[in-house]
């Protein structure tokens, strides 16, 4: 064993998920290797522990696997159970720690972030729930690599990650695994196979966009194999350390290819797309984009269909900017809601606690209780079960649904790599007018009231604050706005807009065009466009 001796780097603290870069701030010497000695000090040490190691195939990652193989050999780790070259999506690795009783495991991906020499990396260490590290840890990490003066490593040459089996590295064993086997497996064990492969059968057409990123082979293997889908409904299945120059985050803006195929003539009856790590999903039908809020309250209220939801849900989860769309429907089954900040994080507490099983975020993230990560093809296969059983179109089901409980009309506005000062002194300067918002009256509007939102985990009682303000209206529109934790080039300002139509009139509409006077109400109030100079948002979902 090797120990080198090393000087903290700046600004090596987690954000919403993980520690995210510029891959060349990752590549440089020592940084990488400093980030996870403070992760293996921070969770008490690696000595005698098992971990699982896997990411989504971006450009460093092999690199990186073999540095923190090494690393985990030389603190003495008992074992890590390895992807086979070092592919894991997110929720696999969720998964393989939950079923091999893992200590832990790292992740490396930047997930949605684009990848390459030129794009972005990240590192995410997950607790033995499967579940990403909580802010303690994350501190902890953060904490430690602010003091760190040595990091220990194994000189040695590589391991070969391509075969299947264990070997020794310095007295740790290293598994290699099949990255899709026993998540694949999971997934038969969630939902009825049989149904949907009747209804694939039956001539029903799907297209899978894996953005060449981690779900590729999961997705060939779990729709096209086993579930018998037409050849080819997979596409960009290959996982590519660049992506293929694709941008890995599935929205209307970044998968075009998709949208523009779902929206043209003789569109297939489905299409979904997933991200980088395999996290996050988006679901369309023909001619319909399911916008993600909308997708989790249309699964709550379905989830019965689905054999493992059978007895119903113990309760659902949204993060606070997510649209209320889920709650009313677990209003009307009489199940708990719960209203979280953004992260998968804050879900854990929540799942391991047995208070809920089903959560979701607006940002193209579903899960439940299965695996404790968001799960992209979960909510996929979800959508599949559920179309199977009910036979009818995606865009009957989501209409069914807004007469049913009408329509929260959703979208986010972001703007991005805006100068931190910027966006800093815009948020303070809102922040310093919140008491006075309430009884305000913009665009025919009423505010109803205005705060800094802040979680009480009603688990571990843990106090999270400064997650976002909120600009409620009377009636149950809502501006929300914070800044995102998962960019690496300036601040990226995130705008979430809400607007509620009981129907049975209006409910159809074009979602930017019903949110308008919710979005004049934004320059109004806070006045982006006069703040920073952007006139439009860089990204609309
Ligand atoms: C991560 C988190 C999510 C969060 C999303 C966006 O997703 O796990 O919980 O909603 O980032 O966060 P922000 O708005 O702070 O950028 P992923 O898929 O990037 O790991």
């Amino acid at each position: 064993m090797t120990i080198h001796q090393t000087q903290p780097f700046d600004g090596q603290k987690p954000g919403t998920s993980g520690l995210r870069k510029k891959t060349q701030v990752f590549m440089q010497p020592k940084f990488l290797e400093n980030f996870i000695q403070a992760t293996f000090d921070a969770i008490g040490g690696a000595a005698g522990k098992t971990l699982v190691l896997g990411g989504d195939g971006r450009f460093f990652g092999a690199a990186a696997a073999q540095t923190i193989l090494k690393m985990a050999a030389a603190n003495g780790a008992a074992r890590v159970i390895v992807g086979q070259g070092a592919l894991l999506s997110t929720p696999a690795v969720s998964h393989m720690i939950r079923k091999r009783k893992t200590d832990g495991g790292l992740i490396l991906s930047a997930s949605h972030n684009p990848g390459g020499p030129n794009g972005d990396f990240g590192v995410k260490f997950n607790m033995s729930n499967g579940g990403p590290a909580p802010e303690s840890i994350t501190e902890a990490i953060y904490e430690r690599t602010k003091t760190l003066d040595s990091y220990n490593i194994l000189d040695v040459a590589d391991v070969d990650l391509e075969t299947l089996g264990t070997s020794d590295l310095g007295g740790m064993a290293v598994e290699v695994v099949d990255p899709v086997a026993d998540y694949a497996d999971l997934m038969e064990t969630i939902f009825d196979f049989d149904a949907i492969r009747a209804m694939f059968a039956k001539g029903f057409r799907m297209r899978m966009d894996s953005m060449h990123a981690a779900t590729g082979p999961y997705a060939v293997e779990i729709l096209e194999r086993r579930l018998g889908a037409a050849p080819g409904t997979v596409v960009h299945a290959e996982p590519l350390p660049d992506f293929g120059g694709m941008h890995p985050d599935p929205n209307p803006t970044w998968a075009k290819e998709l949208m523009a195929e779902m929206m043209g003539p003789n569109a297939p009856d489905f299409g979904a797309a997933s991200d980088g790590d395999g996290d996050r999903n988006m679901i369309l039908g023909a001619g319909v984009y399911v916008s993600p809020s909308d997708s989790l309250a249309v699964i709550a209220a379905n989830a019965t269909l689905v054999r493992s939801f059978r007895d119903g849900l113990k309760g659902v989860a949204r993060s606070m900017p997510t649209s209320m769309a889920a709650d009313r429907v677990a209003q009307s089954l009489g199940i708990p809601h719960y209203e979280t900040p953004t992260g998968w994080k804050f879900f854990g507490n929540l799942l391991d606690a047995g208070k809920c099983s089903l959560c979701g975020e607006e940002s193209f993230g579903t899960g439940s209780d299965h695996v404790r990560e968001k799960d992209g093809l979960w909510a996929i296969l979800m959508w599949l079960n559920i179309l199977a059983v009910r036979g009818e179109t995606v865009a009957e089901i989501v209409s069914g649904h807004f007469r049913k409980f009408g329509r929260n009309y959703y979208s986010r506005h972001d703007y991005e790599a805006l100068p931190k000062d910027v966006a800093n002194a815009l948020l303070a300067d809102l922040a310093g007018r919140l008491d006075t918002l309430k009884g305000l009256s913009v665009e025919g509007m009423t505010v109803a009231g205005a705060d800094e939102f802040s979680y009480h985990d009603p688990v571990d009682g843990s106090v999270s604050n400064h997650q976002g303000f909120r600009i409620l209206f009377e009636g149950g529109s809502r501006i929300v706005l914070r800044l995102s934790g998962t960019g690496t080039e300036g601040a990226t300002l995130r705008v979430y807009l809400e607007k509620y139509v009981a129907g049975p009139e209006g409910l159809e509409r074009d979602a930017q065009e019903a949110l308008k006077p919710v979005i004049a109400a934004v320059e109004k109030i806070v006045g982006i466009a006069r703040a920073t100079g952007r006139t439009a948002p860089d990204v609309i979902s």
